[in-house]
């Protein structure tokens, strides 16, 4: 039976931006397999498999309801085995140590850029929660958020530092994508789904590296949708 992962989408349901819905993505593609996805936007709660959870990405597995993409990951390598997310011992404390600099260094700084534009590209349906509830969070406006001074200057800063491994390796799993690689590309597919804009300058071993995550899978990344 074909998998489904209900997927974040925007107004145009063809336009998928969660980082974490990319991620449970990036590892179905990793185990080669078949899957299909269901877009669902932020207000279409009543039609999430868990409304309980009310996030996205959620799998269904058969009769197996599975939510939180790091569930997914865990679900997928135990039942289908396959190529393993993170082959050893070193590739796993690697992996916690890219999700703890992803969440330290990037994603704090790269949140407050796009709130304000996923807002801008969300459905109109869904424009008011999303607002209230990422304004709630911060307690400051989307557009106070994006206006956080020095978010530029520290992804450049987190780049600098993403840049030391792929000056001298493909992939930060080495010669082959791994769990590390998904998880930090996942942003930027998030990023990119929503926005054409160059909102900072990428060093230029992380701009080949992401060229390269972009061709995986036939490309899957590079041919997803993008905001207009
Ligand atoms: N820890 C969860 C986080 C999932 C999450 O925060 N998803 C967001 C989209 S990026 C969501 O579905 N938000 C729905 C909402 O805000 O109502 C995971 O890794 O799956």
């Amino acid at each position: 039976m074909t998998l489904k992962l209900y997927d974040l989408a925007l107004a145009d349901p063809e336009v998928r931006i969660s980082p974490f819905c990319w991620l449970a993505k990036f590892g179905l593609l990793h185990k080669g397999l078949d899957f299909e996805t269901v877009p669902l936007r932020f207000t279409d709660k009543e039609n999430y498999p868990d409304q309980d959870h009310g996030k996205l990405p959620i799998l269904r597995d058969g009769d197996e309801i599975i939510c939180d993409s790091a569930n997914i990951l865990a679900h997928v390598e135990k039942k289908y085995g396959g190529e393993p997310f993170a082959a050893t011992a070193a590739e796993r404390a690697a992996a916690d140590f890219y999700q703890a600099w992803l969440g330290a260094n990037l994603f704090s700084a790269l949140g407050p850029m796009m709130f304000v534009r996923v807002h801008a590209a969300a459905h109109e349906a869904d424009k008011a929660y999303f607002r209230k509830t990422r304004e709630a969070r911060f307690g400051k406006t989307l557009e106070e958020v994006a206006a956080t001074s020095g978010l530029k200057d520290r992804i450049e800063t987190a780049l600098q530092t993403l840049s030391a491994p792929l000056v001298r390796h493909k992939f930060l799993g080495g010669d082959a994508p791994n769990i590390s690689d998904y998880t930090v590309f996942s942003p930027f597919m998030w990023q990119r789904c929503v926005t054409s804009e160059t909102l900072y300058e990428t060093p230029q071993a992380v701009a080949a590296w992401q060229e390269r995550m972009l061709d995986l899978f036939g490309g899957y990344g590079r041919e997803a949708k993008r905001a207009a």
